[in-house]
This record gives structure tokens, sequence and C-alpha cells, in this order.
């Protein structure tokens, strides 16, 4: 009976990622990270949340925008190009969902290529040209904005290649380190989107439980992303050192600091939230600190 469907399905909370693929693992770690398990099913489509009422709905990353606008999920892990791409292509036709959180993961860019011997004098060029993607409606739209008319050829694959089979003149596809254009010998012109993966879901706020179960997830999600990239740092300096060495940490909370034996040399910690890089640390050393220890952060409440 529906009527018994339906309070079931709003009182859990259902959270769609990638089956397999790019986004599947990280994913699925960051939403353990925020204490969140799961009973796996054999099918291992629909996992059961154990603890909190919170599932997980295993699918393509492009069903992802459409199952949260079908309220078929609540919220989603997608990469935002997917995200973005599908809000242009049906602008106005679904309810609107919103990028709740940016996760830092799955970074690329969506980027225009062009064979390497074309000299690049900027996006005018592609006029009259036909272009191949994946992504119709950000290509449209940024030719649109650009007020170019070129040619859009849309594929579901292997873009890269279209150039030498003929297909198209340039490309308009996912880049992260580039290895795939330059063996393909074409080269990266324009960003068209930087894109990661982040957390979608409906614009509006949910009006039963779930709404309590989001706002905790985001809470966790908060927490967990807050000190993902931080460290703490140790080390010594003496007094007059300081002035010089608080300037290179601006990505770091004021330091703890203690004289040792009541001397002219301080001890400091400091939880830094940007990259701790050996290159930072050589420069700190430069400044005058020394004995630096980097270290992990498991969990922090703030
Ligand atoms: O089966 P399903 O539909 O779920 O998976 P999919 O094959 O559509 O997606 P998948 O797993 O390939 O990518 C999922 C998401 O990962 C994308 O939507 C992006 O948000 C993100 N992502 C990050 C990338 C890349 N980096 C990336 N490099 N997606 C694709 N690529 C492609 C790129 O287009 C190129 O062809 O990987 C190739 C290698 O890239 P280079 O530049 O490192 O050579
Ligand atoms: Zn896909």
């Amino acid at each position: 009976m529906a009527s018994t469907a339906i309070p079931a399905a709003r009182e859990r909370l259902r959270v769609a990622i990638q089956k397999s693929g790019r986004l599947a693992d990280p994913a699925r770690a960051l939403l353990a990270a925020c204490g969140l398990a799961w009973r796996e099913d054999r099918d291992r489509l629909f996992c059961h949340g154990e603890g909190a009422p919170i599932d997980l709905l295993l699918v393509r990353d492009d069903d992802i925008p459409g199952l949260i606008a079908d309220g078929a999920c609540d919220l989603g892990v997608v990469g935002r190009n997917v995200l973005r791409e599908q809000a242009v292509a049906t602008r106005g036709a679904t309810p609107a969902i919103r990028e709740l959180r940016a996760l830092g993961f799955g970074a690329c860019r969506l980027a225009l290529a062009v064979p390497e011997e074309w000299p690049w004098q900027g996006a005018a060029q592609l006029g009259g040209r036909r272009i191949a993607t994946s992504y119709p409606a950000l290509l449209r739209a940024w030719l649109a904005d650009n007020a170019i008319e070129a040619e859009v050829v849309v594929l579901s694959g292997s873009v890269e290649i279209a150039p030498r089979l003929g297909q198209a003149d340039a490309v308009c596809d996912l880049v992260s380190s580039g290895a795939t254009l330059a063996a393909n010998r074409l080269k990266p012109v324009c960003d068209i989107l930087a894109s990661e993966a982040v957390l979608a879901g409906p614009a509006a706020r949910f009006d039963d439980a779930r709404a309590d179960l989001a706002d905790m997830l985001l809470r966790r999600l908060d927490g967990v992303l807050r000190i993902r990239d931080s460290k703490l740092l140790l080390f010594q300096a003496s007094r007059d050192a300081l002035a010089r060495l608080l300037p290179l940490l601006p990505d770091a909370e004021p330091p703890t600091i203690c004289a040792i034996d009541g001397g002219d040399t301080l001890a400091l910690q400091s939880l830094c939230h940007g990259a701790v890089t050996w290159q930072r640390l050589e420069e700190l050393k430069r400044a005058g600190a020394c004995g630096l220890m980097v270290l992990p952060i498991e969990r922090m409440l703030a």
C-alpha cells in the first residue's frame, strides 16, 4: 500500500553515489568518515544505512541529478560538470538542484582543446568550426556568451579522438592531467568550467524528518572537510623570530606559544588548514624555526 511506502521513504535520507568509477570510492570514504555505515545488499544498488537512517543508492553518475529532481533520492555526490550540464540542459523544466558543498576530490576542468599545430589566437578562432563534446549544453552556453557561432558535435565518449577521425575540428572535454589530450595531439586553450565532486540536493529545504538528517550530514561533512587537509604544526623559535614566522602561516589558527624554561626560546603549536609542504617547512626554517614537526589530525570538534 502506498500509505506505508511514503512515510518510510520520508523518515530516511537517501544519498546517491556513483556505483563504480572515479568518484565511487572517495564518495564512500567521505560518507564513512562522517560516521555512516551500511549493510551491503547482494545487488549493491541499495545499501541500507545502519546506525543513522541514511541509505545509499549506487547508480551511474549521469543519473544522479535526475534522481534528485524526481525525488527518488534526496542528495547525491556527483561531478559539478554533470550537475551543471543537466541544470543548463533542463533549465526551468525540473525542480532546482543546488550544489550544497564542494567535496575536494575528483578535480578536473571542462576545457576547449584544439590540434597542437593550430596557432591559438583566441576564442573567435572557433567561429564556423565543429567542436565535439559530451557537454553540449555547457558548450552551447559558453559559445553564446562569447558570441561564437560554431557547430556542436555531440559524442557520448572518445571525444578526444574526434579530430583525428575527421568528425570535428576541436573538442570540449574533461581534462585532469592533460595526458589524454597530449596523446591525441591536442592542446587545451580555454577552460569552460572548473569541476570537482560536489554534494547536490534540492534547492528547497525538506519539510519532514529528512531536514534534520540532511543538517546532521552537512554538519559532519563540514567537520571532516575542515580537517582533511589540516595538520598540527609544532616547532621552536626564538622570541625575536616570531614577527618573521607568523606571516608565513596565513592559513593557520593563532598558535599556542609556551616559553621553554622561561627563556627566549619558544615552543609553538598551530593548526594549519592548508597543505604543509616541504617548501613551506624550508621557508619556516629559513625564517628561524627549528624542530619542525607536522602531525595528522584524527578528529576535531570545534
Ligand atoms: O559509469 P558512470 O557513468 O557512472 O561513469 P563515467 O564513466 O561517466 O564517469 P567517470 O568515473 O569517468 O568520471 C566521473 C567524474 O569524475 C566526472 O564526471 C568528473 O567529474 C570526474 N573526473 C575527474 C573526470 C576526470 N577527472 C577525468 N580525467 N572524469 C573524466 N576524466 C577523463 C578525461 O575526460 C580524459 O578522457 O579521463 C581521461 C583522462 O584524463 P587526463 O586529462 O588525466 O588524461
Ligand atoms: Zn557517466
